[in-house]
Formats: structure tokens, sequence, C-alpha cells
């Protein structure tokens, strides 16, 4: 019998109680897969199927020969692989942020290659690509990852593999290590550098002119890699929103029993809402924006502060003095005055970086200041140093703004308190801000995540053995038992205007106006600013009855019965 000391040891490590019961947990696989205990592989037949933006033709023109492979044609699991592919080695890499059941991609992974292929992991994402980073997997490591949160077991990072000498580098990487694919898990534009790897390494690597297969795995808490009927939801978002609702339920209960506090609630998720708008969903605040619809309706700042401190002020009269208002992450860039000051600021910095960068910090503002138009300096100007000091920093390697270090929910309480005063100085409005990010990207998957992400690793893992590129792994079907199928990573490429040029990007999925989960929130979101109709969802189950709940926005924009998924 051990002591408690030894008992608290052991604990240590990821080795805690609840880590340990749940690596022990099932996952279901989709029937095509065969059983849960021994995944087999499936391959792919050509469906009817075919994607393209509006810029096909210059798509086609970057990407002649993935293009050319695919069609852009979807492709479906079309039965058990006959063929038992044997002696290919494959590196799977993690990039961007973390999200929830990264690592049971990687299982996923390992037990569909089987013992007769090798599994690389990359070290710390495309950086460790470059540098040839990379060490084998083995079934130990996969029994220990499985079920667990975080992108530790490999590290991640947001390196953009764009320049000649990156190709190069990368190439290198290849030939080093003898690799047959790589398996990038990443959002948008990660999945943007699969497609531009896939291309480049199609043919020519190898001493025999063979190439190296590029799949993708859709991973990010945003939610906003989305296609529709192929691709519901990102993985991560389902843990996410379910950590962030929980917390949100908790104040929420807190305000009621305080009720002295509002609570101004930054969520997590660069430009799309989804993230907010499932987590109103889930707990039905007083307020929750959503950048999409302030884009659409054209509505200033002035006029979304009026519409909150009008709502403060109508509460405070029915003697309700606290609330929760939540705010995307990405709200900045979507009020059209700052999105017209923003674009026109990343085209100043993009063509003065060396000055821009060679200045005092002090300096800064008013240098870029004076090469803005009048009112887009005016409005600058009027911004409080908390928020200018965060606009003018510096862009990640992707060219996006990083939203997560603008505190927007200051700025709202301040410019709401005013407000406030203005409309009734009897209305108390004391408010606290939280920024609810990085706590919810890395906790231990939900069983949706968990299972979801080793099917995803089963999938990508079995078009590399039927020897695809160019594509990124999807499950469908989600409440219907899920079907793996694949999508062409080329047919979903555009082109955007980042750094002050244009490149070809995957366009991010935004929350839609017609959505039914945008609908069913705008029907109810009067009723919940009125009163206490908040609910609390209380900490994600592994076990219990809401194990097999889908997020409720992908329920309801799926056209699912209920909010109940099943996979296998
Ligand atoms: P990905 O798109 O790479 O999945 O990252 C999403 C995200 O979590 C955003 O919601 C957030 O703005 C950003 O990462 C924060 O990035 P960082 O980890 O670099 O601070």
């Amino acid at each position: 019998m051990s002591t408690l000391v030894e008992q608290l040891l052991d604990t240590e490590a990821h080795r805690s109680i609840f880590e340990t019961a749940v690596r022990q947990n099932p996952l279901p696989v989709c029937a095509a897969f065969g059983s849960s205990d021994q995944p087999q592989p499936v391959r792919f037949s050509n469906t009817s199927q075919v994607l393209g933006t509006k810029d096909a033709d210059g798509v086609r023109a970057q990407f002649p020969q993935t293009v050319a492979a695919s069609g852009n044609v979807v492709l479906s699991s079309a039965g058990a692989s006959t063929a038992r592919v044997t002696g290919k080695r494959v590196a799977v890499l993690f990039s961007g942020g973390p999200a929830a059941g990264g690592h049971n991609v990687v299982c996923g992974l390992k037990r569909v290659l089987g013992a007769g292929n090798t599994l690389f992991g990359v070290k710390a994402g495309p950086k460790g690509l470059l540098k040839g980073s990379l060490f084998e997997i083995t079934d130990a490591n996969v029994d220990f990852i499985l079920n667990t949160g975080g992108f530790d077991f490999l590290g991640s990072d947001r390196t953009k593999i764009k320049s000649a000498e990156q190709f190069a580098q990368v190439r290198e990487t290849c030939i080093k290590h003898n690799l047959d694919a790589i398996v990038v898990v990443g959002g948008d534009d990660s999945n943007t550098n699969a497609a531009v790897l896939a291309e480049s390494l199609f043919s020519g690597v190898k001493a025999d002119g063979s190439g190296v297969q590029v799949i993708g795995v859709p991973k990010t808490i945003d939610g906003d890699l989305q296609i529709p009927g192929l691709l519901s939801i990102s993985f991560g978002f389902d843990t996410a929103t379910r950590i962030y609702s929980e917390m949100v339920g908790n104040i929420l209960q807190d305000t009621s029993s305080s009720l002295k506090y509002w609570h101004f609630v930054k969520l997590m998720g660069r430009s799309a809402s989804h993230v907010a708008l499932e987590v109103a969903l889930q707990t039905k605040p007083a307020i929750a924006l959503i950048s999409e619809e302030i884009a659409s309706k054209q509505e200033s700042l002035a006029s979304i502060i009026d519409r909150v401190a009008r709502v403060i002020v109508e509460r405070s009269h029915k003697g309700m003095n606290y609330g929760v208002l939540l705010a995307p992450e990405g709200l900045i860039e979507f009020i059209p005055e700052m999105n017209a000051m923003i674009a026109e600021l990343n085209d100043v910095l993009a063509h003065h970086a060396a000055e821009f960068a060679a200045l005092a910090d002090d300096a800064k503002a008013d240098f870029v200041g004076s090469r803005l138009s009048a009112d887009n300096a005016a409005l600058l100007a009027s911004l409080p140093h908390y928020i200018v000091n965060m606009l003018l920093a510096e862009r990640d390697s992707h060219g996006n703004l990083q939203v997560s270090l603008i505190p927007t929910e200051q700025l709202l309480i301040d410019m709401a308190k005013k407000r406030v005063k203005e409309l009734d100085p009897a209305v108390p409005f004391a408010a606290h801000n939280h920024f609810l990010g990085y706590e919810g990207r890395c906790g231990a998957p939900t069983l949706f995540d968990a299972a979801y992400t080793f099917n995803l690793g089963l999938t990508a893992g079995s078009l590399i053995l039927d020897g695809r590129t160019g594509y990124m792994a999807t499950i469908t079907g989600l409440s219907n038992g899920g079907t793996p199928q694949a999508i062409p990573l080329a047919g979903l490429l555009n082109i955007e205007r980042r750094h002050g040029k244009d490149e070809f990007v995957i366009e991010k999925a935004l929350v839609k106006m017609d959505s039914p989960a945008m609908k069913f929130f705008a029907s109810r979101r009067d009723e919940w600013a009125a009163g206490d109709l908040f609910a609390s969802p209380g900490p994600r189950q592994f076990w219990g009855p809401t194990t097999h709940q889908l997020p409720i926005s992908v329920a309801l924009n799926s056209g699912a019965d209920s909010l109940m998924f099943r996979i296998g």
C-alpha cells in the first residue's frame, strides 16, 4: 500500500487521476474503418462534387500539378483498402494555435499506418520542418497521449513557409528523412501552407523523380474553417466553447447573486464570431455582440456603444444593475470605420516596414498617423493608447493583426460607462473585464473532439496509403455514424490582400446572418437582455449525460434534429 505522498508523486508528469482515467476512454470509429480496436485503412474514390472558387483560373495556373491530379473533386471512402501498403515514412506537424484533440490525430495516424510504416513527429511546427527536427513516434507515445489535451507532444508555431529558401529547406528535410508524406494539422492559414507544399513537393523531390504527399487536417478553436456539407466544424471548437461556456455560466450565476457587477468578456476567435455565438447559445447572456452582424449592418462604434448602454440602463431601471456582455476577439476589425482604418494602417506598415521598425515606441503613432487619410488619422488619435499600441504591434507571419492582445473588452467598458452616464447619470455601472482564450485551447478534448480527431487521423493516414496528395481530411455525417472524406485543398483557395499584396488563401468561414444558429440567437436575444434567462451548462463531461452533445451552432446549422452526435 503506497503512502499519500507516493500517490501524489505518481500523479506528476501528466498522470493525474483524471488523465490516467481519460486515456482509457474508448473511441468510436466510423463504420468504414471497421472495429475501433483495430481500425483498418480505407481507399477513396471520386464523388460527383467539384470544388472551385471565383479565383479558380488563377489557382489552376499556380497549382497546375495538384489541380490536374485531383480535378478538384471531393473524395469519399470506398470500402476497406485492398492493397497492403508498407514502408511509407510519414511526418506529422501541428501548426498555429493549439486545439484540443491534436494528440488524437497523431494516435489515429499511427494506428492506421500500422507497424509496416513509420510515423515521425515534427518538433515545434513548420519551423521544425525547416530545421529537420523529427523523431520517430512509438506505440508507447501514442498510448500516453491518447485523449489528452494540448499540442505539447510535438509543439507548434506559426511560421509561414513562403520563400524559395524555405521550400528548399523542406525538400532537404524530406530527403534527409526519406519522407513519403507530410500531414499538416492546422487552420485556414496552415492548410493554405499545406496546399502550397503539396504543389511544391508534387514531384521531383527524390532521386527517382517522385514527390512527397501532403495532407491537411482541419484544426482551429475559432471554428472558421467550415465548408458547407463537407466540413461542419474544425476540431478544438467544441472543447474550447464548452470550457468558455462553463466559465461564462459561472460568471452569470455570480452576477445574479452579487447583484452589482457587469462583466465584459472577450472570447477568443480571431476573425469569426462562431465562438461568441456558440457560448451565447449555451449560456444566454444579456448581450452578445456578433462581429459579422455589425459589419453587415455597417454599425459604427458609437452605435454599438449606444446599443450596449441602453441595455445596461433598461436593466438597471428594472433593478438589475448587473449582466454579462460577450464580445468576439475580432470585433474591432469588423466595425466599418475601424476596418477601413486598419486596412490603410496595414498598407502603411507594409510599405514602411524598415523605417517603422527603427522608430522609438512613442514616435510610432505619429509616424503612422501622418501617413493615413485625415478621417483614419483622426480615428486612430481618438482611441486610447492601450488600443493604439496593439494596432501598431507586429503582425503574425501570416499578416494577421494580433487581436488576442487588443483589450477590446476594456474599450467597450470605458465607452459604455460614458454613454450610460449621458443616458441616465443615476445608473450605477461597475464592470469587470475578462479575456477567455488560452484557457480553452488545451483542455482535454470532449468526447466529440476526441472521437472526431482520432477519425480525422485515420482518414489522413488512409489518404496517404491510398497515394493521395493535396487534400484535407474530413468526416461528414457526424450525427449519422460518420463518413471519411477528402477535400481538394486547391479547390478552396481564393486571392486575398495580405501584407499589402495579393496572396492565395483559404477564405475564413464567417458567421452567416441567415444561418439557423444566428437566426435562433437573434430570435431570443431581446428576451435574454430583458430578464435573467441565462443557463449554466456546467463543466464538460467525459462520462455522463452531455458527453455526446454537439456544439449547438453546429447542430442547428447542419439541420440535425437533436444535439447528439454519433460516430460509429
Ligand atoms: P489558429 O487559427 O492557428 O487555430 O489560432 C487561433 C487562435 O486561438 C485565435 O483564436 C487567437 O487569436 C490566436 O490563436 C492567438 O494566437 P497566439 O497563440 O499566437 O497568441
